[in-house]
């Protein structure tokens, strides 16, 4: 039992469960961070219902009434290679690393309260300002951070501590926090809905990850720069040449693993094949982001990317599906392949649709087969 640890023990302890990273911050408010989400809000860059869900907390003594520092742990990973093949949608390196960093950050707390002190692992407050404040990284423009020793390409954990930890940690990448973008604006450019404002804030209603997973109908003018891709956009950081460092010699991940996200089986309707999809991608990705009718509505919209016309045999049973964002994408999907059968669907469809925005979705996507 000892309240007498310094930031080496930590830092030892950190690298041990296979952090890069560790570094501390004062518990104070984060008043900037604050003031700037209301500013975003006020600008409609933040839609403000959705937002008021994630329940983040500028303050840390709001979790933790005691707390003295946030530490923050960084985990680095390689992203995978990209194109994925063909009938695979693809998915984020960060969302596979993000369980496994979230295990060893629970056993980073537990044996800091084997110390005997106090500590909570949160995802609730704003960690990448957190992570430049304890001199780990740099915001760039495409508004996330960089470290030295992994480009943007990292996850960020917080665990909030009521212990005064003695010593600084040896590195210090902050250059005042600021970005050196300078002249650069590729991310700002190459960003395929325009999300990324030239001041570095992201317009949540443009970005394609915003609109990811979330079980809603994802506007028609998003859909076709969702790719072929069902969690996760890399783009702003794949173009970005601060990044080019770690974007050597990567890999696909591994053939059993991108089977579960292959197109037909994300797709198939039939109860037993549903369940171990869902089951299989969980255990990549998390069950959190494995949620049945959101991880269709997304995979429909991919399937409709891929403009396969072998896919019509699996969206025409999800044109059925009850949920009607489902339905809705599935009908732009099926316009989108545009072959005399998906026309056929989508007329044969309408005759039996009675729910106004499927209704309506279906008849745009007869209207404007997709003949690019
Ligand atoms: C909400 C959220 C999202 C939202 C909104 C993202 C956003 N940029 O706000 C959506 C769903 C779109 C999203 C997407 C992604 N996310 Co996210 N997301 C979060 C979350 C929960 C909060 C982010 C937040 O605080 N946003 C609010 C804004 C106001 O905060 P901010 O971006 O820090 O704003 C500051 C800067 O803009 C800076 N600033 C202001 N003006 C200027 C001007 C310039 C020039 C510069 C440089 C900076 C700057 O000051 C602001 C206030 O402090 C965090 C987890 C957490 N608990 O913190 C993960 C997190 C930020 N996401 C993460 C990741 C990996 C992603 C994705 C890459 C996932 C993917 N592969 O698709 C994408 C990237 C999209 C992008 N370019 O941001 C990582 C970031 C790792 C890193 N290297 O920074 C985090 C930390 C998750 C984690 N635990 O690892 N995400
Ligand atoms: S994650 Fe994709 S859509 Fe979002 S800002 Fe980056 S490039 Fe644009
Ligand atoms: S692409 Fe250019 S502007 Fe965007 S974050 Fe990287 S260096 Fe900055």
């Amino acid at each position: 039992m000892s309240k007498s640890l310094t930031m080496q023990n930590i830092t030892d302890k950190a690298l041990e469960l296979g952090f890069a990273l560790i570094g501390k911050a004062s518990a104070e408010p984060l008043f900037e961070w604050g003031r700037e989400v209301e500013r975003r809000i006020h600008d409609c860059l933040i839609p403000g219902d959705t937002w008021s869900r994630r329940n983040l907390e500028f303050a840390p003594d709001k979790l933790m009434p005691d707390a003295r520092h946030a530490l923050i742990l960084v985990k680095s990973y390689k992203p995978f290679a990209e194109p994925f093949p063909s009938s695979i949608a693809a998915y984020s390196a960060h969302y596979r690393e993000y369980p496994d960093g979230q295990q060893s950050a629970l056993l980073f707390a537990k044996w800091l309260r084997e110390m005997d002190i106090n500590a909570l692992v949160t995802s609730k407050l704003p960690l990448k300002a957190l992570a430049v404040k304890a001199g780990l990284g740099v915001y760039r423009r495409n508004s996330l951070v960089y470290s030295k020793v992994s480009g943007s390409f990292m996850t960020l954990y917080g665990i909030l501590v009521d212990t005064e930890i003695r010593g600084d940690t040896s590195y210090d990448d902050s250059s005042g926090g600021v970005s050196e973008c300078s002249g650069c604006d590729l991310c700002v450019s190459r960003c395929p809905t325009g999300a990324i404002m030239p001041q570095g804030a992201i317009d949540l209603r443009r970005c394609i990850r915003n609109h990811m997973g979330s079980g809603k109908v994802v506007p028609p003018e998003i859909r076709e720069a969702y790719g072929v891709r069902l969690l996760g956009c890399e783009i702003c950081q794949r173009v970005c040449p601060q990044n080019a460092h770690f974007l050597k010699n990567l890999s696909l991940p591994p053939h059993e693993e991108l089977e579960a996200f292959s197109l037909p089986n994300l797709l198939d309707l039939t109860q037993s094949s549903r369940k171990e999809a869902l089951e299989n991608i969980g255990n990549v990705i998390g069950r959190n982001y494995a949620r049945k009718n959101r991880i269709l509505g997304d995979a429909v919209i991919a399937a409709g990317n891929t403009k396969d016309p072998s896919l019509l045999e699996y969206l025409k049973e999800t044109l059925k599906y009850p949920h009607v964002p489902v339905r809705a994408h599935s009908a732009w999907a099926i316009g989108r392949i545009g072959t005399p059968e998906a026309q056929e669907i989508l007329t044969n469809a309408l005759n039996q649709e009675k729910d106004p925005q499927a209704i309506s979705e279906i008849t745009s996507a007869m209207e404007k087969p997709d003949d690019e």
